[in-house]
């Protein structure tokens, strides 16, 4: 088999390229990571030294593709299913990026602040950080909240990287910052894509490391 994906079942970054490789059944070998582990950690240091996953190995064509929106493009571009993630029409395709960008940049990456702050030591929490991540977060889904009145995908009718990138905000964001009653749509975007195939076998695989989710006062 050509692909390889190396990450782990509960990252959220993972869920993006995990989804698009459900999407379209792209055959490939999944390799967890155990970051914990010292030889694992370095195995994906050399292939890409920043040492965060997703990463994507395709032995076929020689090339090591990390970053879960390139990854998404990359299995766009050379192995194309029944589901584009992209577009073919170019300004189609920059509204998709932005919509990409809008959710990992200002909603995953607060998100992920949130959680990483209980992951640190009680003498080195950044409260400060925590709060501005937690307006970041509200700002984005007041937003994703208006985007979402009309029902559908990200980009209207058709599933696409910008769902892919949506899918880990939304769900890992309503566990640190719920949506509440005042962003039904949102929330209701967020069940649709709990329904949808790819997305809940994605988070049937990662149920068993679920208890390894930091608890807010971890
Ligand atoms: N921009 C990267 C972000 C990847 C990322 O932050 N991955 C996290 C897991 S969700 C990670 O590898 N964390 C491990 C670490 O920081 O040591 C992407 O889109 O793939």
């Amino acid at each position: 088999m050509s692909l390889t994906l190396h990450f782990h079942p509960l990252s959220s970054f993972c869920w993006k390229a995990l989804t698009a490789l459900y999407e379209n059944d792209t055959p490939f070998t999944p390799n967890p990571v155990n970051l914990g582990d010292e030889a694992e950690r370095a195995a994906l240091l050399r292939l890409w030294p920043i040492g965060r996953f997703p990463v994507l190995e395709d032995k076929g064509r020689g090339e090591i593709v990390p970053e879960s929106s390139i990854i998404i493009e990359y299995l766009d571009s050379h192995y194309p299913g029944r589901t584009r993630f992209l577009s073919d029409d170019p300004a189609r395709a920059l509204q998709v990026r932005l919509r990409d960008r809008f959710y990992d940049l200002y909603a995953h990456l607060p998100m992920q602040k949130i959680v990483g702050d209980r992951l640190r030591p009680a003498d080195s929490k950044d409260p400060h950080g925590v709060a501005e991540a937690r307006g970041q977060l509200r700002t984005a889904y007041r937003m994703i909240d208006a985007q979402m009145e009309k029902g559908g995908w990200a980009m209207g009718d058709a599933f696409t990287m910008a769902d892919c990138a949506a899918l880990p905000v939304l769900f890992y964001g309503n566990k640190v910052e719920p949506l509440g009653n005042s962003h039904q749509n949102a929330a209701a975007y967020l069940a649709r894509l709990l329904a949808r195939p790819s997305v809940a076998r994605v988070i049937k695989e990662a149920e068993p490391y679920f208890h390894m989710f930091p608890q807010e006062n971890g």
